[in-house]
């Protein structure tokens, strides 16, 4: 479906987050054209490199396999030659340099808080501390999941969809996340999206569901072996605690590559998930989970009347320089 807005028409209001590591950049801004009250996030994100890109073909008089950043349409300026070190800024034939845009619009204030995260902080989760706090904040703030259900419900990326087993207990829907760009296999993120309604996180699972986990792990790996030709050991399968939104959706990438908003503060692999509870049928429910608590977060500030989060300022050391202290 076509979007609501131009996007060649945005006006930026804030940079909300520049990642030189990851090389995205969130914006924050409205579409004067629309409405000018409403708040839009974009996020731009250079793209990965493909395989292919840097092809070549076999080293005969052959012709390279195009596109390549080896061809005659690369631009080479030389920044400088030291021995034998050289450094050099390339612009390749321009389909290569795109970059990845994604829009939401219009955008929460917890869009606009998910995307400046800054300063973070780890909490244990007692189970206690999930009934008390936790819980009563999923219930009354959290992200929309109407995207969810548009998938579930076919209204939306249905021609995305790369595999779907409806069975309403153990069934689940497995398609591309919206931050992979679909471009190369090297760095292919996947969703997997169970079908039952209901199970918020990671702590409402016990054994009962252990046959939709297991089915969600047999199943997908046998359909992106065969699609994109990974086998299951090299793929990484995991949950997040806490995820952004309540509906029990398994992250899949390639255990090769360093996909975005890979946290191990935040991920639980899909078989440890899984072993516990085979372990332990009510494993998540008396376990104590870590979480991470970002400034901006009301979560943070209903836990810091609990017990302190935020570093006391005395306690830092005076000596020494830390990149966390600098004002933001
Ligand atoms: P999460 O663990 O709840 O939160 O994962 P995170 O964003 O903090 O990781 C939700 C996943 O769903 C993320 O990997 C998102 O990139 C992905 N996602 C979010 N939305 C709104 C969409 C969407 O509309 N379509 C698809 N295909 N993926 C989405």
């Amino acid at each position: 479906t076509a979007p609501s807005y131009d996007l060649t028409k945005f006006k930026l209001k804030r940079i909300l987050n520049n990642n030189s590591v990851r090389k995205t950049i969130a914006l924050l801004g409205t579409f004067p054209d629309n409405d000018e009250s409403a708040a839009a996030v974009v996020i731009f994100e250079k793209h990965a490199y493909r395989e292919s890109d840097v092809a070549t073909g076999a080293p005969s008089n052959e012709e390279p396999l195009k596109p390549s950043y080896f061809s005659t349409d690369l631009s080479v300026r030389t920044d400088f030659v030291n021995n034998i070190y050289g450094s050099y800024h390339c612009v390749p034939a321009s389909e290569l340099c795109g970059v990845k845009c994604t829009v939401i619009y219009p955008a929460t204030e917890k869009h606009i808080e998910k995307y400046s995260i800054c300063h973070k902080y780890v909490i244990c989760e007692t189970p206690d501390l999930y009934e008390t706090v936790t819980l009563p904040y999923i219930e009354e703030s959290q992200f929309s999941l109407d995207w969810v259900y548009n998938i579930l419900e076919h209204k939306q990326e249905q021609e995305r969809i790369v595999y779907e087993d409806n069975d309403p207990e153990t069934g689940f829907i497995l398609l591309p996340d919206l931050k992979w760009d679909g471009r190369n296999v090297e760095n292919l993120y996947l969703l997997g999206i169970v079908h039952k309604h209901g199970i918020k996180s990671l702590r409402d699972l016990n054994e009962s569901h252990l046959p939709l986990l297991r089915n969600l792990r047999d199943r997908s790996a046998k359909v992106i072996s065969k699609r994109y030709g990974y086998h299951s050991t090299q793929l990484r399968m995991y949950f997040h605690y806490q995820p952004s939104f309540y509906h029990l959706h398994l992250h899949i990438n390639p255990v090769r590559n360093d996909a975005p908003g890979i946290w191990c503060e935040k991920s639980h692999m899909l078989d440890t998930v899984i072993n516990n509870l085979e372990l332990l049928s009510d494993y998540y429910k008396r376990a104590s989970l870590p979480f991470v608590l970002y400034e901006g977060n009301k979560l943070l500030n209903l836990y810091e009347q609990k017990f302190p989060v935020r570093k006391p300022i005395e306690t830092a050391p005076s000596n020494v320089e830390r990149s966390d202290d600098h004002p933001k």
